[in-house]
């Protein structure tokens, strides 16, 4: 089919509005259309492959798959990059490299004071103590800035979603101190893989890729009059660092880990050997002509 016959239907379809409708919808949805036609046409995709690819986006809709493959396309990290680019045009550069927040955040974690502890003690994981400061752009700390964090258990798994494990396990909301300080005590986070059996990991098969995420732990970081961060850090040594299925390892996000034991652990409840991850984070100021940093999206909540 010639340019000039595709683009008499879609300009059919387009005119077949009988109201204004909403214009933004309109205007993505249109070029979404013609895209795809230009695809079907330019790949000589089939009626097969066409339903297949229609019924393969409801199953992953149906199994809540969607939040994951949008991380496994790439999809989450472009987003990230423009946001990037706009804040770079805007003056805003260097502190916490923001990351994605992938799609197993749940809110409404407990909030503590300055310490949480995020495990129940059943976790055969190392002890980790993670520690910082929230500061501002000038190095100032941020009293009472909030520091969400939440973070996979030994098999890779995050609660809420895995039903086996207690409600807000590795989940919790912590307040800076006076000195803009946090710390929690948790347990090393192993790597998420996604399901299996499920439509995203078949997609990625027909890709040929794998559906594997180094060991990481996720953050939002807000505190008023700043631009909410999302990020996360990973923990070096994974053998998947730089190989992540949802692109999110950033220069900046690879703390040290140091083997920390005896007295160091008293401040945090801990004995023995544990690991020791020190890690500040950066907010800026909220700015005028930018986009938001707040990202709208349906989360889950507990
Ligand atoms: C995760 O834990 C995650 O962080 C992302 C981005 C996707 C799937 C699982
Ligand atoms: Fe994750």
């Amino acid at each position: 089919m010639n340019r000039q016959a595709i683009d008499a239907l879609l300009n059919k379809i387009n005119d077949s509005a009988t109201s204004e409708g909403n214009p933004r919808t309109k205007e993505i949805v249109n070029r979404i259309v013609r895209d795809l036609f230009c695809t079907i046409e330019e790949l000589d995709v089939q009626p097969d492959e066409f339903w297949t690819a229609l019924n393969y986006l409801g199953d992953a809709g149906k199994s809540g798959e969607l939040g994951l493959l949008a991380a496994g396309l790439g999809f989450e990290h472009f987003l990230d990059l423009r946001l990037d680019e706009a804040e770079a045009k805007a003056g805003i550069e260097g502190g916490t490299p923001r990351t994605i927040e992938g799609p197993l955040y749940v809110t409404g974690a407990p909030v503590s004071d300055g310490h949480a502890r995020l495990d129940d003690g059943t976790d055969p994981g190392q002890t980790l103590v993670m520690r910082g400061r929230v500061v501002g752009e000038d190095g100032k700390p941020l009293a009472n800035a909030l520091v969400e964090v939440w973070h996979a258990n030994h098999l890779g798994n995050y609660s809420y979603f895995d039903k086996s494990q207690p409600a807000f396990n590795l989940r919790r909301s912590i307040r800076t101190d006076a000195s803009g300080n946090y710390s929690f005590r948790s347990v090393v986070p192993v790597g998420y893989s996604v399901p299996p059996q499920g439509q995203t990991q078949l997609l990625l098969d027909q890709l040929g890729r794998h559906g594997h995420r180094p060991a990481h732990i996720h953050f939002f970081v807000s505190a008023p009059g700043f631009r909410k961060l999302t990020t996360q850090i990973n923990i070096d040594g994974d053998p998947y660092l730089w190989d992540d299925f949802a692109f999110a390892t950033r220069d900046g996000l690879v703390p040290a880990v140091k083997q920390a034991e005896g007295a160091q652990g008293k401040p945090y409840g801990v004995e023995g050997n544990f690991a020791l991850i020190d890690f500040d984070f950066t907010l800026f100021k909220e700015r005028d002509n930018l986009p938001g940093a707040e990202v709208e999206r349906l989360r889950a909540e507990a």
